[in-house]
C-alpha cells in the first residue's frame, strides 16, 4: 500500500508531532511512503545530522520512501512531484499553484522578490510549465530562514509566533481565499501539468479536505501543525482511500475513511 502524508513540520514547535517513533502505527503495513513536502524546515538552522536522522527513521520503517520537496524543505530531494498508477494519482506540495508561493505569509513580499530574482537569473526556466515553475519556487525558498526560531518552545516566543500569525488579520482572510481557490487552481492546471490525473494530492495550505471538480478529485492532506489536523491518502490496487489521521495518547494512527475514489481504467473514459 502507498500512503501519502504531508506537512509534518517535524522539529517545529507548532507541530503536534513530537517524536518520529510516534508515527509507527501510521507506518505499519505501508510499502511505499510519499512525504509530500514540509516534512521539516531544513532552511532554518536544522542541523544536517537532524535531517539525516529523520530520513533514516523513515527509511528504516518503510521499504520505499520518497521525500517530495515543499517550500520549507526545498532541497530535501530532487522529487518535486510524483505520480503513480499510470499517472492517475499525482502528488505535489501545492505552492506551485500560487504565484506568490505563500500568499498568507508574512514573508510573502520577500519570497516574491527572491522568486523574481531567480527568474532573472534563470531565463531558461519556464514559469508556466510545471518543472520550470517548481524550480523557481524552490530557488526562491532555498536559503530562506524563518523569521522565528522554530524549535523554541519558550512560552513568550510561542506567544510572539501566535501574535504574528493573527496580525494583521488580513492573513486569515487570505488563508480563507486560498482554501476557496486551491481546488479550482488545481483543476485549471491539471490538464497541462497532470494530464492523466484522476486524483491530485496537495499539502501546503493545512486544510484537510476533498473536492470534486468534474472527473478530477483534489485532496489536501492538511498538516500535523495547526488546528485542523491531517489526512492520509492511501492507494491499494486501483482504489484511493482518504483517511483522517488520528492522534491518541501521543501516537498517530490511520482513522476513518472520509472518501473513496476508485481509479478508472485508462482509456475507458
Ligand atoms: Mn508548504
Amino acid at each position: 500500500m502507498l500512503r501519502i502524508l504531508s506537512d509534518l513540520h517535524f522539529h517545529d514547535a507548532s507541530s503536534r508531532l513530537r517524536r518520529l517513533d510516534d508515527l509507527e502505527p501510521l507506518l505499519a503495513g505501508v510499502d511505499t511512503l510519499w512525504l509530500n513536502g514540509d516534512t521539516c524546515d531544513n532552511q532554518s538552522g536544522l542541523s544536517a545530522a537532524a535531517v539525516a536522522e529523520m530520513l533514516a527513521f523513515f527509511r528504516s520503517r518503510v521499504p520505499a520512501v520518497r521525500f517530495i520537496t515543499g517550500n520549507h524543505d526545498p532541497d530535501i530531494s530532487q522529487d518535486h512531484w510524483l505520480e503513480t498508477a499510470e499517472a492517475r494519482l499525482c502528488a505535489v506540495h501545492g505552492d506551485v499553484f500560487f504565484d506568490d508561493l505563500v500568499p498568507w505569509g508574512r514573508q510573502r513580499e520577500l519570497i516574491n522578490a527572491r522568486r523574481q530574482a531567480a527568474r532573472l537569473l534563470h531565463p531558461e526556466l519556464d514559469d508556466r510549465g510545471l518543472a520550470g515553475r517548481i524550480a523557481l519556487h524552490r530557488l526562491a525558498c532555498t536559503g530562506l530562514a524563518s523569521e522565528h526560531n522554530l524549535e523554541s518552545r519558550h512560552p513568550a516566543h510561542r506567544l510572539r509566533r501566535l501574535v504574528a500569525a493573527l496580525f494583521p488579520p488580513s492573513q486569515f482572510l487570505t488563508m480563507l481565499r486560498v482554501w476557496r481557490t486551491l481546488p479550482g487552481l488545481v483543476a485549471f492546471h491539471a490538464p497541462e501539468w497532470f494530464p492523466a490525473a484522476q486524483v491530485v494530492v496537495t499539502g501546503h495550505v493545512h486544510f484537510p479536505r476533498v473536492w470534486r471538480r468534474g472527473a478530477l478529485t483534489v485532496v489536501n492532506t492538511g498538516a500535523f501543525a495547526g488546528p485542523l489536523g491531517a489526512y492520509a491518502v492511501d492507494l491499494t490496487g486501483d482504489v484511493v482511500n482518504v483517511r483522517r489521521v488520528r492522534e491518541r495518547a501521543g501516537q498517530w494512527f490511520p482513522g476513518r475513511v472520509v472518501a473513496t475514489i476508485p481509479l478508472v481504467a485508462t482509456g475507458s473514459r
